[in-house]
């Protein structure tokens, strides 16, 4: 016997003794526990007892409502007093008669699950479950680690074939996705049930999955719901839970004792969900992630708007990560209000109410903050320290203090939507304190950080007055993650001049608590920069290639940032003019620069800087039918991206430090590998690392770089192809996705 109390009981007893009394149960994960493929999931002969003995019973309707086909259901269940709901309600068989409900044109499902299947070939464990109305990728037995991977991929086909067939729908269910008619849904099982029980029914629903939450919803008043928590939680319209298919068949077994007129002890009852105000609850959630900006997440083009789609490389790094956990990403909205204003706070789901959605939440920064916080202590002071540029670094106590403040008010509204116990993932230079604020709120789950900037020597690192306090409140996460195994040993160098720490290579105790430091470098979606462009997006990069005529492309794209040495890059291309005048009207440099930071003024300073000499090179060297360098301030699409990228004989990528640079990456996996572009690349990117098989130049040293420019142009197609061929696998090996995941399993791997 649990500890529920008396009220419940009475509750369940009354409930139990209802007549009529309808019951609708789902099968996979709430009556029947989960198994390894769907064909290993069978009802065993207690299950199937239990329900023929439930459907004999006077007064009691009972309905199986499962995604499954008829025919596996038929099989399973031939007793004409259990009735069927198959395929979520494509189709039902009530009194012993099946019918089918809507019409529904399958043939669209077929080319799809033949792609699917294409893929779960190459993703060792997948499977593709082709039924009459719907298609399942079923991922439950692919590896944790590679399932991201093969869900990226998976939803990018999947949400092309939902695009263009809207009567279709991607639904998340426990480690499947499935793709259904959207007119069909186990809440249709309701009324029926409910018609053919009779007058005064009352009706129970058990169900594991956001499937059954369509059939929860729609409940009545004196209905009751139950939930199976065989996974992570997540919102529910349910008012009582169980935890697994153990517990339903005790509770099933017990309502069918009390009615056959005995006065069984429950072994177990459902336990009440706390549920506060039920309109405006957040779940707790499993896995947040914090960064500075959210995310964007546009509208599908002709779409209501409701459904969206994500920009941006991070996002599609965690996608996978957030929805299978159906996590939350917090940050800065981009919009400030006035000091005097309330800071306006916030959470939506991202997709509509589908309970396995991303939920985003968001601060509004204040115009104090935005000041001293953002463009402050962040992009003031610790970007410039942390790529080493020290003169350019500007600091503040109103800087540190806000710096601070804004932690405060991301904690403040992370932990009442955040179990204790949940992950949490920090990014960047603008959150390293959060381990610490949300420590003292309580958090006992893990807690990791990724900086996707460098981190510095120590005598550069020391010259901020707070360098102590800042590396003792960044050891309060569990796993810190940088690009390089330099930026590891430089932090753990900061640790052990600053603290009395006990450092080694990858763990630092400190307070009695141990963190983790590891490199682990992000990757790109390489699939994204090698699909073919649609034609509309074609043409505009055409029209800039046609006024390069013949002159063969060096491309460089960044947003413009003094760290990306973008005046250093535009000096040594004039140096090669001057020194192999050979290549004037042969070569065209066009460097695109993505607007940043704008009211920044050193960023105002740095892009007169790169006016000018563009101006300067194009005077001296330009011809009428040959311009020089080609400088365009604004920001391309990334289809737009990778036909330039693709079009470029040299990538061009020459920070004067950059934590790790996806540039390069997206460059390489672009190419052609039959005719390879070249990649130069600095030294000083943590990208060189990996990317050992590119030019590696010296951006500071302007005759070398000039004549890494000649080497790369000149370079040979078998050398093209070879070192080519060597930074594709480094760039395909290690992915965005398969980044995310690690990070995530390392993390797990602290505790
Ligand atoms: C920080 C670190 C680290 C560029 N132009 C356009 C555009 N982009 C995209 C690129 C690329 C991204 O922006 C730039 O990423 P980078 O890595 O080169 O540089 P940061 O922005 O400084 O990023 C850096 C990174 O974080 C990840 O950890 O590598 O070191 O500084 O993906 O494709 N995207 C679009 N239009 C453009 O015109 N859509």
């Amino acid at each position: 016997m649990d500890g529920s109390n008396g009220s419940s009981a009475q509750h369940w007893l009354t409930l139990a003794r209802h007549t009529p009394l309808g019951i609708l149960c789902d099968l996979d994960g709430t009556l029947v526990p989960f198994a390894r493929t769907p064909e290993e999931a069978r009802p065993d002969a207690g299950a199937l007892e239990l329900v023929n003995t439930l459907a004999a019973l006077p007064g009691v309707t009972m309905a199986i409502v499962s995604g499954r086909p008829k025919s596996w259901l038929e099989a399973f269940f031939p007793s004409p007093h259990v009735f069927l709901v198959a395929e979520h309600g494509a189709a039902r068989r009530g009194m012993g008669a099946w019918e089918n409900i809507g019409k529904i044109d399958p043939a669209p499902l077929e080319e799809l699950a033949a792609r699917l299947e294409r893929l779960a070939e190459r993703h060792p464990g997948a499977l593709v479950e082709r039924k009459q109305t719907t298609v399942a990728l079923h991922y439950r037995q692919v590896q944790r680690g590679m399932r991201g991977e093969l869900l990226v991929e998976a939803y990018g086909i999947i949400d092309k074939f939902v695009a263009k067939n809207p009567s279709f729908e991607r639904l998340e269910g426990v480690l499947v996705a499935e793709i259904r008619p959207t007119s069909v849904k186990k809440s249709s099982a309701v009324p029926w049930v409910r018609e053919l029980a009779g007058a005064n029914t009352r009706l129970l629903a058990l169900g594991d999955d956001v499937t059954d939450e369509h059939m929860f919803r729609v409940l009545g008043a004196n209905d009751e719901a139950i939930v199976v928590r065989t996974t992570e939680r997540r919102r529910t319209a349910a008012r009582w839970e169980l935890d697994d298919s153990n517990e339903v068949r005790a509770v099933l077994r017990w309502l069918q004792g009390v009615r056959a007129g005995q006065t069984p002890l429950p072994v177990v009852l459902p336990r009440p969900l706390n549920r506060r105000a039920p309109e405006n609850v957040t779940p707790s959630r499993d896995l947040l992630v914090v960064s500075n900006r959210l995310p964007e997440f546009r509208p599908i083009d002709g779409d209501d708007g409701e459904r969206r789609r994500n920009v941006g490389g991070l996002v599609s790094a965690l996608e996978p990560a957030l929805r299978s956990r159906g996590g939350m990403w917090l940050g800065w909205s981009g919009k400030t209000v006035s000091s005097s204003e309330p800071v306006t706070t916030g959470v939506v789901n991202e997709a509509g109410d589908t309970s396995s959605s991303v939920q985003l939440a968001w601060v509004d920064y204040t115009e104090s903050w935005y000041q001293d916080y953002y463009s402050g202590f962040c992009n003031g002071t610790l970007w410039p320290l942390f790529h080493s540029f020290p003169s350019r670094v500007e600091m503040s106590d109103a800087g540190w203090a806000a710096y601070r403040e804004v932690h405060e008010a991301f904690a403040d509204l992370a932990a009442p939507h955040t179990s204790s116990r949940a992950t949490i993932w920090a990014h960047d230079y603008h959150l390293l304190l959060f381990a610490h604020v949300m420590r003292q709120r309580g958090h006992a789950g893990p807690m990791g950080h990724f900086l996707h900037i460098p981190f510095p020597s120590l005598d550069i690192f020391s010259m901020l007055p707070w360098a102590a306090q800042l590396v003792d409140a960044m050891l309060d996460y569990d796993l810190i993650g940088f690009h390089t195994p330099q930026h590891v040993t430089n932090f753990a160098a900061c640790a052990a001049a600053l603290l009395p720490a006990k450092v080694s290579d990858d763990v630092i105790k400190h307070r009695g608590r141990e963190t983790h430091i590891a490199a682990l470098p992000i990757g790109i979606i390489p699939d994204a920069f090698q699909e073919p462009p649609e034609p509309a997006v074609v043409e505009e990069v055409d029209a800039l290639m046609r006024t390069l005529g013949d002159a063969k492309l060096v491309l460089g794209v960044d947003r413009l940032d003094y760290t990306k040495g973008i005046p250093e890059r535009l000096t040594a291309f004039g140096r090669m003019l001057e020194m192999f005048p050979e290549w004037r009207g042969k070569v065209s440099l066009v460097q695109i620069s993505v607007p940043s930071r704008a009211d920044v003024p050193l960023y105002a300073e740095q892009r007169a800087t790169i006016e000018s000499i563009v101006g300067r090179l194009n005077g001296e060297f330009g011809e009428a039918a040959w311009v020089p360098v080609r400088y365009l301030y604004r920001s391309y699409g990334k289809e737009q991206l990778s036909q330039l990228y693709r079009a470029a004989a040299v990538g061009y990528v020459t920070p004067l430090r950059d934590g790790m640079n996806l540039v390069a990456k997206e460059y390489v996996a672009a190419q052609d590998p039959e005719d390879p572009g070249v990649l130069m690349l600095s030294q000083f990117a943590g990208a060189a690392v990996e990317m050992q098989d590119a030019v590696l130049t010296n951006p500071y040293y302007i005759d070398g770089m000039a004549r890494d420019l000649d080497r790369s142009l000149r370079m040979r197609l078998d050398e093209r192809k070879t070192r080519h061929a060597k930074l594709l696998a480094t760039v395909e090996r290690s992915n965005a996705v398969t980044w995310a995941e690690s990070f995530l399993d390392a993390l797990a791997a602290c505790r």
